[in-house]
């Protein structure tokens, strides 16, 4: 009988490709999460486990955010009001660039813990978020970074969804104002890819209206992440009888376990409605290799993580990769490209 080989030896493909750059591993932090510093930068640089980089969404100045207590995380979940803490447009740029040399992904197979197929050695992805506190401030940063060069940087995520800054609204719920401000992004973005991160949307008509906006611009916009964190949520101290955050009366936006069901429907909602040049980043409620799993199944391409990496830090992205691994395996694919958008209709007899 032929030597069936040890399970711990089946290779699972997992590479994948987010706006044509390619990634060995499918997860990797979501903006905000491990990314404000370059010494953090550097750990997810270094990180096996992460297949890309996203800077902190940053401004042309730096800024300090909303006042403190504003980040508070229970087993699963989080809630913040950070406001864009961040240390400006240059300071990411200059990290990209100095952090090209670390971000090669090693050839050896050994040196990855978990058995994953490899293509040649190359820089992990930088994706440079950009969130201004106008539309003339993310214009002119979408431009600076087009006109600048881009040294290690290989695409650009536009946030349009934060919900922490107080007296600014989300501007991806304004479906006018995002056509307008992608009208003009579209005409300074030239050769890098640009991707979009979304808000969740909670109605059908909303999904279809977004997709359609997007979709106008579908020669630059190369993907969505959906989702930001879920706006303006409120989490209660008993103890103390008031929010656990401080600014903006304590509101803040959600993230972790509890939102996988909302981001899920709109990866799946926005993989139906937009072109399959775009590609769709899931991010929300992830929290182990099998909510990764799920993301793939309702159509992402990659996944990225924020509450899970930001409780349980860098090295946490591998024990993702091995469930996933493992589910993959007991389902018979041995490359994510098998498992993606897989999922079908509940079929069954009418009561
Ligand atoms: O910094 C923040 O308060 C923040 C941002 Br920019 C964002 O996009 N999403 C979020 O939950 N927090």
């Amino acid at each position: 009988m032929e030597n069936p080989g040890r399970f711990s030896d089946v290779v699972v493909d997992m590479r994948t490709t987010v706006a044509g750059c390619e990634l060995d591993v499918p997860v990797w932090n979501a903006s905000g999460v491990w990314c404000t510093s370059a010494a953090e930068l550097r750990e997810l640089a270094l990180c096996p486990w992460a297949g890309a980089i996203t800077s902190k969404s940053c401004t042309m100045k730096p800024r300090t955010g909303n006042p403190e207590p504003r980040y508070y995380a229970e087993a699963d979940w989080s809630v913040n009001a950070m406001g864009l803490p961040n240390r400006g447009l240059s300071y990411y740029m200059a990290a990209a660039s100095r952090l090209q040399d670390v971000r090669s992904v090693p050839a050896d197979d050994r040196s990855h813990p978990i058995a994953v197929a490899r293509g040649p050695p190359r820089p992990k992805p930088f994706f440079l978020s950009v969130c201004g506190l106008t539309h003339d401030e993310s214009v002119a940063m979408v431009h600076d970074v087009n006109e600048l060069g881009f040294a290690g940087v290989d695409g650009i995520e536009l946030n349009l969804s934060c919900p922490n800054v107080p007296g600014k609204p989300q501007t991806a719920y304004d479906f006018e104002a995002t056509d307008e401000v992608l009208r003009r992004v579209a005409e300074c973005t030239d050769t890098i890819p640009l991707g979009v991160k979304l808000p969740p949307y909670l109605d059908l008509a909303h999904h279809d209206r977004i997709a359609e906006v997007l979709g106008a611009y579908k020669s630059v916009i190369r993907w969505v992440t959906a989702i930001n964190s879920v706006g303006n949520c409120l989490a209660l101290d008993v103890g103390d009888l008031c929010p656990f955050l401080r600014p903006k009366h304590g509101l803040g936006g959600f993230g972790g376990g509890p939102i996988k069901p909302i981001a899920l429907a709109n990866v799946w909602n926005l993989r139906q409605r937009l072109p399959s040049s775009i590609d769709v980043i899931g991010c929300g409620g992830v929290t182990c290799g099998r909510d990764v799993f799920e993301h793939l199944l309702a159509g992402a391409t990659a996944v990225q993580v924020g509450t899970y990496l930001m409780e349980n830090g860098p090295a946490s992205l591998g024990n993702l990769l091995r469930e996933l691994r493992v589910i993959m395996l007991m389902h018979g694919f041995e490359r994510l490209a098998d498992c993606r958008g897989q999922l079908t209709e509940r079929s069954g007899q009418q009561q």
